[in-house]
């Protein structure tokens, strides 16, 4: 094999170790790291395991000891140049005698960043981008809240064809079906913080943890977290022991997402209610919309979002639609269909 299809397969391979099943979503990235000796073969392989572990090239340079000198390493992330949970993987790579370091994705962290440089300095040939597309969809959400240094914000609300959450009493169970609540789910697992109002936990009273199909909790529970200035009794699920909970005496979108992210959090799954879904709105602070809408008409009750400040038509908030999903009836329910969307003025676009 030539040495441009050896370097493509050994990225797709440590692209496939940083996706290793044991490998948690936060809060740092998943990052996987191939050695390819100079005739071709691999050394050894390595990828991180989660925050205070190895990363992929300590772990990759650990397993080939001194087998590493004039071997290429090839990393889905530009290899670290600071000291954080562990050291600096720059380092650790020019002290093992690496010859050439190929990596995917440039590093979004500016805390980390700088390792490219850092081993060309130290004459080490460095090339990147060779998948970066592909690298950067594994660590997706984790990159874009790396980049704004905040969390990012998925905002999810469940409404009736007329955009209603509650009907006029606030009665609200079920507005969505069985099979649109088990995607919710689905999508709440993979998040690490689930945030809502202090007057929907007033009002609703939500648990707001992750269950399987059977109703039970799952193993590992996202923080819960609920924001507002009201006084909420202890008896409320939500501080009940199946996860944690953290209380924020903020009504400010921004100031919550500040506290979370120094709390290493990374993807915040935004539940409710109308109030705080608009205010989340109003700061540009909503990075993608997941929308589940039921076959019901109501005709009066709690509208999905609040005030937005908007009256007329020439300033609607549109956002562009990612995916369209039919989820199908289970047990006779109608099916409900699944909007993904990506609101227009973000930090992205500033
Ligand atoms: C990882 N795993 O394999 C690589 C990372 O939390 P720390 O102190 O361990 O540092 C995390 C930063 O290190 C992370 O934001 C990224 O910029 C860089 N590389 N991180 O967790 C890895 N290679
Ligand atoms: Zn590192």
């Amino acid at each position: 094999m030539s040495e441009v299809s050896v370097e493509r397969a050994a990225m797709t391979r440590a692209l496939e170790l940083a996706a290793s099943p044991d490998a948690p979503l936060w809060p740092n990235p998943r990052v996987g790291c191939v050695l390819v000796g100079p005739d071709g073969s691999t050394i050894a392989e390595g990828y991180h395991r989660g925050a205070g572990t190895p990363h992929a090239e300590a772990d990759a340079l650990a397993r080939a000891g001194a087998a590493a000198r004039g071997a290429t390493a090839v990393v889905t992330l530009e290899p670290c140049n600071h000291t954080g949970r562990t050291g600096p993987c720059s380092e650790a790579l020019i002290a093992a005698g690496v010859r050439r370091v190929l990596f995917a994705q440039a590093d979004p962290n500016p805390v980390a960043a700088g390792g490219a440089a850092r081993l060309r300095d130290a004459g080490i040939e460095v090339d990147s981008g060779l998948f970066a597309d592909q690298a950067r969809a594994l660590n997706a959400v984790w990159t874009r809240a790396t980049q704004w240094q905040r969390p990012f914000v998925t905002w999810k609300f469940a409404a009736t064809l007329d955009g209603r959450s509650a009907a006029a009493d606030g009665t609200s169970r079920w507005v969505s079906s069985t099979a649109a609540r088990r995607d919710t789910h689905r999508l709440r697992a993979l998040s690490d913080t689930m945030l809502v109002g202090s007057n929907t936990v007033a009002v609703d009273d939500p648990e707001l943890t992750v269950r399987d199909e059977h109703d039970r909790p799952v193993r590992t529970q996202p923080l819960r977290v609920v924001m507002g200035l009201r006084d909420l009794p202890s008896g409320k699920r939500i501080f009940n022991d199946r996860a944690e909970t953290l209380q924020l005496r903020t009504r400010d979108p921004q100031q919550a997402l500040k506290e979370l992210w120094v709390r290493d959090r990374r993807h915040v799954f935004l539940e409710g209610g109308p109030t705080l879904a608009a205010a989340f709105l109003r700061a540009g602070l909503v990075d993608e919309i997941v929308a589940y809408v039921a076959p019901m008409l109501l005709g009066d009750g709690r509208n999905a979002v609040a005030d937005l400040g908007i009256d007329t038509i020439a300033d609607a908030l549109r956002p562009r639609v990612t995916d369209v999903t039919v989820l199908p009836g289970i047990d006779g329910e109608e099916p409900n269909v699944r909007l993904t969307l990506t609101p227009p003025t973000t930090e992205r676009d500033r």
